[in-house]
């Protein structure tokens, strides 16, 4: 059989100018707005993400390797009910491992890796298709929190029922009001073949302090991460941000039901970029993410006020309870 080779399409990228724009209009927004704010994006330069990649291996960092254990031990009974020769569509895919390994239970006919930059997937999409020459394999680069609309080179309109992947809680950045606009937009998304539906990681409401713990390790991983988007935004909005003036806090927002990290200055400081500048008092807090956290009941009623049919659900609670991390899987109509 000959090898098919990757293709690669880039839809939409800010410009330098408008990154700018929206860092210096987050940096500037004042207390009585709820404080300097950055988007959790900016967290992932090339750093941020190794520093990410290190913060899954972490042992206080459990959601990565508990959604992995979740595929391990259900994932036969999830490929029962998963689509057959369907088009998988990675929702940020990153380095394509997570969806690599589900390509021999659930057998899709192509695959469509989704994420910011196409550049972020070429390496992996390259080296994949070598391992699994008849995949038909598409690269891309789409800011699909802003639209989930794929473009038609995608190959997803070829009739094939759609398998939406989006794994590791990265819905956990969004809002409820957020994640449900998101969850609308992935239903839509799911197209009108019967079968199709989404796959998606949740991290669970648990304990506080196991919580805070996995936001702020021993290691300090968690902290040079946070405190690393501060060079990111050095370099993207010209900023002086110095880093021994900032400290990671992370906490539990039991009220909203997510943790929110946040950068603290040390002592009182003014930064300064080209044509403006913001003076933090000491102990004043920069919001940089939020992580929220559902029950079970609670995302399966989003799924369902987004328009998805009743999940099935795999948690690793061993027994009853639910568990520290759940997958969902929601089909887009009721078969
Ligand atoms: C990639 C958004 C799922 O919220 O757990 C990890 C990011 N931030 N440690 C999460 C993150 C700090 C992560 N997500």
């Amino acid at each position: 059989m000959p090898m098919k080779t990757p293709r690669f399409i880039q839809i939409y990228q800010d410009n330098a100018q408008v990154v700018q724009q929206e860092l210096v209009q987050g940096l500037a927004s004042n207390p009585a707005h709820g404080g300097a704010t950055t988007s959790p994006k900016f967290l992932y330069d090339a750093l941020g993400s190794r520093l990410f990649e290190a913060i899954t291996e972490l042992p206080e960092y459990y959601p990565t390797r508990t959604e992995a254990a979740i595929f391990r031990t259900h994932g036969d009974a999830m490929a029962r009910q998963m689509p057959k020769g369907a088009t998988l569509i990675d929702l940020g895919a990153g380095n394509c491992g997570k969806a690599a390994s589900l390509f021999d239970r659930f057998a899709p006919a192509r695959y469509v890796a989704v994420d910011i930059s196409v550049d972020f997937l070429r390496g992996a999409l390259e080296c994949l298709q070598r391992q699994y020459p008849a995949l038909d394999m598409v690269g891309v680069g789409l800011d699909f929190s802003r639209t989930l609309e794929l473009p038609p080179e995608a190959g997803a309109n070829d009739g094939s029922p759609r398998l939406l992947f989006y794994p590791g809680s990265s819905i956990g950045n969004f809002t409820p009001d957020e994640a449900l606009v998101f969850l609308r937009q992935a239903h839509a998304a799911c197209g009108p073949v019967p079968g199709s539906g989404l796959l998606i990681g949740v991290d669970l409401v648990k304990d506080t302090a196991e919580l805070e713990a996995a936001y702020d390790d021993a290691l300090g991983v968690t902290a040079a991460f946070n405190r690393n988007l501060l060079l990111h935004i050095n370099r993207l909005a010209g900023s002086d941000f110095a880093l021994a003036d900032w400290s990671h806090v992370a906490l539990y927002n039991t009220a909203h039901s997510r943790i929110e990290m946040h950068l603290q200055s040390r002592r009182a400081v003014t930064v300064t970029w080209p044509g403006g500048h913001r003076a933090f008092v000491a102990g004043e807090r920069m919001h940089t993410e939020n992580s929220y956290k559902w029950t079970v009941e609670g995302f399966a009623d989003l799924l369902q006020q987004a328009g998805f049919a009743t999940p099935s659900v795999w948690t690793d609670a061993q027994t009853t309870g639910q568990g520290r991390f759940a997958v969902l899987w929601a089909p887009a109509q009721t078969p």
